[in-house]
């Protein structure tokens, strides 16, 4: 080991004898294009399928669509500010598929990839890490009419349009996350029908999957082929705490069986090139759906593995093969979601234990509540600061366990537009007020920002006592 090296682990181990938190440790916020940029016909960008789904009667429940969400496209300097004023390392944003080839493929559009750019330069110039996503649900539709997930071909383009990115942008972004949540996708996309493109066909489940994993793994090979060797490439994989309801065996099978249909169909390809063969026998793989190399192009190719993390889901076993899920029981959030800070620990334990990612980050935690404006022009999110509070808590004690984790974004920067909840969810640190488009930062924003200017050190530091920065 170099001296530098050496001199590196020795004040990371230090740090995190302090604060619980390695030197170096990311503190980040998220967002995703669709959900904040708006402009969704500027600079000739195209259409995506949630411009098409969002524009259906009666999808999204407050009837809203996408079209201005927070704006962000045309405040882009405002909201690098915000970051800034928060004091955070990182920042993990999407990059829309259709503003850089607006069909998907073909020619590049030139106006759309600047947009990036100087969001990459403006993150650059005020020392934030940037983290960019590429494939955060916005598909061209013009790959949707040519079958979308389900046409083979679309990993290829994906990987396109990843080594166009990788040959534009690589020399200035040292993180790549290629998909984000791949299950949801295939779930809400394709069996449930309640995101984009609102299919509902459990035969979907099995090629979508695959495809998007193909996906990310042709689009690894062309980031690396387009970016500097130190490049650090991983994929946002959504794990639930799944534990079974009761100790009855078929109670206990049950909750297994989710974690494969939700975790290791995602997570065995990945690091083991094999999809699970229990899993098989309730998701069979349609034959030809997997050709030979598809899985050594899949695994082994990951730098890290990025967490989402929202909540727990207990499971029975329901009338046939399908596992029940039963209502939440304690702590809830505003979308129904059970708050379950517990969950975290034992997830990332498992993930070092079963799968040896060399690094972690949480690339989303967080939650919607009912917040509101005071007159005076301030959020009191109380629980939004005991949720991010007590997660941050999990995540130090893995630290703690040995996993290695380096990072924690919290979903997310900004209120914004919640897929088929349109704007009835409050996610942000800074509440958007979409009369105005103003960025309010709440309560939890100060909170977070004396968490990235000590490392950590005011985790454990009661609201009273606690100075945060001005923000
Ligand atoms: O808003 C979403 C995000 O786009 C993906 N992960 C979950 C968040 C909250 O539902």
């Amino acid at each position: 080991m170099t001296d530098e090296r050496q001199a590196a682990e020795r004040e990371a181990t230090a740090s995190t004898r302090e604060t619980g938190f390695p030197a170096g440790f990311h503190w980040g916020a998220a967002t995703a294009a669709y959900q904040i940029e708006g402009a969704v016909r500027a600079d000739g960008r195209g259409e995506s399928i949630w411009d098409r789904f969002s524009h259906t009667p009666g999808a999204i429940v407050d009837g809203s669509t996408g079209d201005d969400a927070c704006d962000s496209y045309h405040r882009l300097d405002h909201d690098l500010d915000l970051l800034a004023r928060l004091g955070l390392t990182a920042y993990r944003f999407s990059i829309a598929w259709p503003r850089i080839f607006p069909t998907g493929r073909g020619p590049l559009n030139e106006a759309g990839l600047a947009y990036y750019a100087r969001l990459i330069d403006g993150l650059l110039a005020r020392g934030i890490a940037p983290f960019a996503t590429l494939y955060h649900w916005d598909l061209p539709q013009a790959l949707e009419d040519r079958g979308g997930w389900l046409n083979r071909d679309t990993a290829g383009f994906f990987a396109d349009f990843a080594a166009a990115l990788g040959r534009r942008l690589g020399d200035r972004i040292a993180h790549w996350i290629t998909l984000n949540e791949p299950h949801i996708v295939a779930y809400e996309g394709y069996l449930y029908g309640q995101k984009a493109p609102g299919k509902r066909d459990a035969a979907l489940l099995a090629p979508v999957s695959h495809h998007l994993l193909l996906a990310h793994g042709r689009a690894v090979q062309a980031l690396r082929a387009e970016t500097p060797a130190a490049t650090q490439i991983g994929l946002a994989l959504n794990l639930t705490a799944i534990e079974s309801a009761t100790d009855r065996a078929e109670d206990v099978e049950a909750a297994a069986l989710l974690d494969g249909l939700w975790h290791r169909w995602y997570l065995d390809p990945l690091y083991r090139a094999s999809y699970p063969d229990d899993v098989q026998r309730a998701l069979p793989l349609p034959p030809d759906l997997v050709r030979a190399g598809d899985l050594e192009t899949i695994a082994g190719q990951t730098d890290f593995l990025g967490v989402n993390y929202y909540t727990r889901a207990r499971v029975k076993a329901g009338v046939g093969p399908r596992p029940r899920i039963l209502p939440p029981a304690g702590r809830r959030c505003t979308m129904g979601w059970e708050i379950y800070p517990d969950g975290l620990e034992p997830i990332l334990r498992r993930l070092r234990s079963d799968y040896q990612p060399a690094r972690l980050y949480i690339t989303e935690n967080g939650v919607p509540v009912a917040d509101t404006l005071t007159a005076s022009g301030e959020v009191h999110d109380d629980a939004r600061i005991e949720y991010l509070r007590e997660h941050l808590q999990a995540a130090r004690a893995a630290i703690a366990a040995g996993v290695p984790l380096a990072g924690y974004f919290v979903w997310s920067l900004l209120d914004n537009f919640e897929w088929q909840l349109g704007y009835t969810q409050r996610f942000g640190l800074a509440y958007t007020d979409y009369a105005t488009q103003r960025r309010i930062p709440k309560d939890s924003a100060r909170f977070y920002a004396a968490l990235a200017a000590t490392n950590g050190a005011t985790l454990d530091t009661s609201r009273d006592d606690l100075t945060p920065p001005s923000v």
